[in-house]
Protein backbone atom coordinates (compact mmCIF):
# COMPACT_ATOMS: atom_id res chain seq x y z
CA UNK A 1 0.00 0.00 0.00
CA UNK A 2 1.83 3.25 -0.95
CA UNK A 3 2.20 5.62 1.90
CA UNK A 4 0.32 9.06 1.53
CA UNK A 5 3.17 11.90 1.85
CA UNK A 6 1.52 14.09 4.48
CA UNK A 7 0.72 17.49 4.13
CA UNK A 8 2.55 17.87 0.65
CA UNK A 9 1.28 18.40 -2.69
CA UNK A 10 2.78 16.30 -5.03
CA UNK A 11 0.27 15.77 -7.60
CA UNK A 12 -0.51 17.97 -10.59
CA UNK A 13 -2.67 20.97 -9.70
CA UNK A 14 -6.11 20.17 -8.68
CA UNK A 15 -7.29 22.03 -11.93
CA UNK A 16 -5.55 19.48 -14.41
CA UNK A 17 -7.35 16.88 -13.17
CA UNK A 18 -10.80 18.69 -13.20
CA UNK A 19 -13.27 18.04 -15.79
CA UNK A 20 -13.73 21.25 -18.66
CA UNK A 21 -16.73 23.55 -18.11
CA UNK A 22 -18.27 21.70 -21.45
CA UNK A 23 -18.06 18.49 -19.97
CA UNK A 24 -19.43 20.06 -16.86
CA UNK A 25 -22.25 21.64 -18.53
CA UNK A 26 -23.14 18.83 -20.53
CA UNK A 27 -23.32 16.50 -17.20
CA UNK A 28 -25.42 19.02 -15.36
CA UNK A 29 -27.55 19.32 -18.50
CA UNK A 30 -28.34 15.53 -18.17
CA UNK A 31 -29.11 15.76 -15.00
CA UNK A 32 -32.04 18.52 -15.54
CA UNK A 33 -30.40 21.08 -14.19
CA UNK A 34 -31.26 25.00 -14.25
CA UNK A 35 -27.93 26.46 -15.81
CA UNK A 36 -29.79 29.59 -16.12
CA UNK A 37 -28.33 29.89 -12.50
CA UNK A 38 -24.45 29.14 -12.32
CA UNK A 39 -23.42 31.09 -9.41
CA UNK A 40 -21.18 28.97 -7.37
CA UNK A 41 -22.46 27.97 -4.13
CA UNK A 42 -20.20 26.61 -0.80
CA UNK A 43 -21.91 23.14 -0.82
CA UNK A 44 -21.60 20.37 -3.55
CA UNK A 45 -25.01 18.76 -3.35
CA UNK A 46 -26.84 15.78 -5.86
CA UNK A 47 -27.23 18.29 -8.48
CA UNK A 48 -23.73 20.12 -8.16
CA UNK A 49 -19.92 19.33 -9.37
CA UNK A 50 -18.27 18.31 -5.86
CA UNK A 51 -15.23 20.44 -6.47
CA UNK A 52 -17.18 23.92 -7.42
CA UNK A 53 -17.32 26.17 -4.31
CA UNK A 54 -17.38 30.36 -3.41
CA UNK A 55 -13.56 30.01 -3.05
CA UNK A 56 -13.87 34.10 -1.73
CA UNK A 57 -16.19 32.89 0.68
CA UNK A 58 -14.94 30.65 2.18
CA UNK A 59 -13.26 31.42 5.56
CA UNK A 60 -8.97 31.31 5.98
CA UNK A 61 -7.69 28.30 7.12
CA UNK A 62 -4.47 29.46 8.49
CA UNK A 63 -4.78 29.33 12.38
CA UNK A 64 -6.84 26.28 12.38
CA UNK A 65 -5.79 22.76 12.48
CA UNK A 66 -6.95 19.10 10.77
CA UNK A 67 -6.86 15.58 11.52
CA UNK A 68 -7.50 13.53 8.14
CA UNK A 69 -7.83 9.64 8.42
CA UNK A 70 -7.72 8.29 4.98
CA UNK A 71 -8.78 4.66 4.38
CA UNK A 72 -6.61 2.68 2.32
CA UNK A 73 -9.15 0.48 1.08
CA UNK A 74 -9.51 1.15 -2.74
CA UNK A 75 -6.51 3.46 -2.20
CA UNK A 76 -6.66 4.49 -6.52
CA UNK A 77 -9.75 6.48 -4.96
CA UNK A 78 -9.16 7.52 -1.70
CA UNK A 79 -5.31 8.69 -2.65
CA UNK A 80 -7.37 10.95 -5.13
CA UNK A 81 -10.11 12.32 -2.49
CA UNK A 82 -6.52 12.99 0.11
CA UNK A 83 -5.10 14.92 -2.55
CA UNK A 84 -8.08 16.83 -3.65
CA UNK A 85 -8.51 17.65 0.35
CA UNK A 86 -5.39 18.58 0.83
CA UNK A 87 -4.94 20.84 -1.49
CA UNK A 88 -8.26 22.74 -0.74
CA UNK A 89 -6.80 23.05 2.93
CA UNK A 90 -3.25 24.60 1.73
CA UNK A 91 -4.78 26.30 -0.96
CA UNK A 92 -7.10 28.36 1.92
CA UNK A 93 -4.27 28.82 3.59
CA UNK A 94 -3.46 25.99 6.00
CA UNK A 95 0.05 24.92 7.29
CA UNK A 96 1.11 21.91 6.32
CA UNK A 97 2.58 21.71 9.97
CA UNK A 98 -1.02 22.01 11.23
CA UNK A 99 -2.67 19.07 8.94
CA UNK A 100 -2.29 15.27 10.61
CA UNK A 101 -2.95 12.37 8.41
CA UNK A 102 -3.17 9.35 9.17
CA UNK A 103 -3.76 5.62 6.68
CA UNK A 104 -6.31 3.14 7.72
CA UNK A 105 -7.24 -0.43 6.76
CA UNK A 106 -10.52 0.71 5.37
CA UNK A 107 -13.71 2.62 6.12
CA UNK A 108 -14.73 0.70 9.37
CA UNK A 109 -11.92 2.16 11.18
CA UNK A 110 -12.34 5.64 10.42
CA UNK A 111 -13.97 6.82 13.30
CA UNK A 112 -11.47 4.97 15.89
CA UNK A 113 -8.64 6.72 13.97
CA UNK A 114 -10.52 9.79 14.22
CA UNK A 115 -10.75 8.97 17.72
CA UNK A 116 -6.97 8.81 18.28
CA UNK A 117 -6.34 11.92 16.01
CA UNK A 118 -8.28 14.05 18.56
CA UNK A 119 -6.23 12.02 21.08
CA UNK A 120 -3.05 13.37 20.06
CA UNK A 121 -3.62 16.57 18.22
CA UNK A 122 -5.49 19.63 19.29
CA UNK A 123 -8.00 19.79 16.14
CA UNK A 124 -10.55 22.02 14.80
CA UNK A 125 -12.16 19.58 11.94
CA UNK A 126 -11.71 16.25 11.02
CA UNK A 127 -11.91 14.59 7.51
CA UNK A 128 -12.64 11.03 7.27
CA UNK A 129 -12.12 9.59 4.12
CA UNK A 130 -13.25 6.28 2.47
CA UNK A 131 -15.02 4.59 0.04
CA UNK A 132 -17.25 1.61 0.24
CA UNK A 133 -18.05 -0.08 -3.20
CA UNK A 134 -21.42 -1.95 -2.87
CA UNK A 135 -20.91 -5.13 -3.61
CA UNK A 136 -22.27 -8.78 -3.96
CA UNK A 137 -23.07 -8.86 -0.04
CA UNK A 138 -24.98 -5.94 2.05
CA UNK A 139 -21.03 -5.19 4.11
CA UNK A 140 -21.23 -1.61 2.52
CA UNK A 141 -24.36 -0.85 4.12
CA UNK A 142 -23.19 -2.15 7.46
CA UNK A 143 -20.18 -0.58 6.95
CA UNK A 144 -21.04 2.87 6.12
CA UNK A 145 -23.53 3.27 8.29
CA UNK A 146 -21.29 2.14 11.38
CA UNK A 147 -18.63 4.92 9.88
CA UNK A 148 -21.86 7.42 9.75
CA UNK A 149 -23.21 6.79 12.95
CA UNK A 150 -19.61 6.65 14.50
CA UNK A 151 -18.69 9.91 13.26
CA UNK A 152 -21.75 11.78 14.17
CA UNK A 153 -21.61 10.10 17.68
CA UNK A 154 -17.86 11.12 17.83
CA UNK A 155 -17.74 14.70 16.45
CA UNK A 156 -20.60 15.49 19.24
CA UNK A 157 -19.01 13.87 21.96
CA UNK A 158 -15.59 15.58 21.53
CA UNK A 159 -16.77 19.01 20.44
CA UNK A 160 -15.05 18.76 16.92
CA UNK A 161 -16.36 18.57 13.72
CA UNK A 162 -15.96 15.07 11.84
CA UNK A 163 -16.75 15.49 8.13
CA UNK A 164 -18.03 12.62 6.25
CA UNK A 165 -15.57 12.11 3.49
CA UNK A 166 -16.73 9.02 2.49
CA UNK A 167 -18.09 8.09 -0.86
CA UNK A 168 -20.74 5.26 -1.21
CA UNK A 169 -20.84 4.66 -4.98
CA UNK A 170 -22.63 1.31 -6.63
CA UNK A 171 -20.08 0.71 -8.72
CA UNK A 172 -15.88 1.87 -9.71
CA UNK A 173 -16.87 4.06 -12.49
CA UNK A 174 -19.56 6.32 -9.42
CA UNK A 175 -16.45 6.32 -7.76
CA UNK A 176 -13.91 7.64 -10.00
CA UNK A 177 -16.30 10.21 -11.42
CA UNK A 178 -16.36 11.47 -8.07
CA UNK A 179 -12.27 11.40 -7.19
CA UNK A 180 -11.54 14.20 -9.83
CA UNK A 181 -13.52 13.13 -12.60
CA UNK A 182 -16.79 14.50 -14.11
CA UNK A 183 -18.57 15.19 -10.83
CA UNK A 184 -15.54 16.55 -9.07
CA UNK A 185 -13.57 15.71 -6.02
CA UNK A 186 -15.61 14.55 -2.81
CA UNK A 187 -12.25 15.41 -1.08
CA UNK A 188 -12.50 18.96 -2.08
CA UNK A 189 -16.10 19.07 -1.08
CA UNK A 190 -14.81 17.67 2.59
CA UNK A 191 -11.83 20.27 2.56
CA UNK A 192 -14.09 22.92 2.17
CA UNK A 193 -16.58 21.88 4.72
CA UNK A 194 -13.94 21.11 7.24
CA UNK A 195 -13.16 24.89 6.61
CA UNK A 196 -16.24 25.96 7.37
CA UNK A 197 -16.96 23.76 10.56
CA UNK A 198 -13.78 24.79 11.86
CA UNK A 199 -13.95 28.21 11.23
CA UNK A 200 -17.58 28.06 12.71
CA UNK A 201 -15.61 26.26 15.97
CA UNK A 202 -13.16 28.64 16.02
CA UNK A 203 -15.61 31.92 15.94
CA UNK A 204 -17.76 30.71 18.70
CA UNK A 205 -15.31 29.50 20.68
CA UNK A 206 -13.86 33.00 20.05
CA UNK A 207 -17.39 34.39 21.38
CA UNK A 208 -18.70 36.04 17.87
CA UNK A 209 -21.90 35.99 16.54
CA UNK A 210 -22.55 33.75 13.59
CA UNK A 211 -23.38 36.68 10.64
CA UNK A 212 -27.15 35.88 9.37
CA UNK A 213 -26.79 34.61 5.82
CA UNK A 214 -23.92 34.95 3.97
C1 LIG B 1 -14.10 -5.78 4.21
C2 LIG B 1 -14.30 -4.57 3.36
C3 LIG B 1 -15.03 -4.66 2.16
C4 LIG B 1 -15.65 -5.95 1.69
N1 LIG B 1 -15.19 -3.61 1.37
C5 LIG B 1 -14.67 -2.42 1.74
C6 LIG B 1 -14.85 -1.27 0.94
O1 LIG B 1 -15.45 -1.28 -0.15
N2 LIG B 1 -14.32 -0.11 1.38
C7 LIG B 1 -13.63 0.01 2.56
O2 LIG B 1 -13.19 1.10 2.91
N3 LIG B 1 -13.44 -1.08 3.33
C8 LIG B 1 -13.93 -2.28 2.95
N4 LIG B 1 -13.73 -3.38 3.73
C9 LIG B 1 -12.83 -3.27 4.90
C10 LIG B 1 -13.48 -2.77 6.17
O3 LIG B 1 -13.71 -1.36 6.12
C11 LIG B 1 -12.56 -3.04 7.37
O4 LIG B 1 -11.27 -2.54 7.13
C12 LIG B 1 -12.41 -4.52 7.65
O5 LIG B 1 -13.68 -5.12 7.79
C13 LIG B 1 -11.62 -4.76 8.97
O6 LIG B 1 -12.28 -4.16 10.08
Amino acid sequence: MPRLRSATCTSAPLSDRLPSEAEVQVAERSRGINLLNPKPQYMASALKNLSHYDEDSLPSAADLQFGIAVADWNAKITHALYQGCLDTLLKHGAKEENIHMVQVPGSFELPSAARLLASVHKLDAIVAIGCVIKGETNHNEYINNSVAMGLTNLSIAINIPCIFGVLTPNDEQQALDRAGGIHGNKGVEAGVTAIRMAALKKQLQQGEKSKIGF
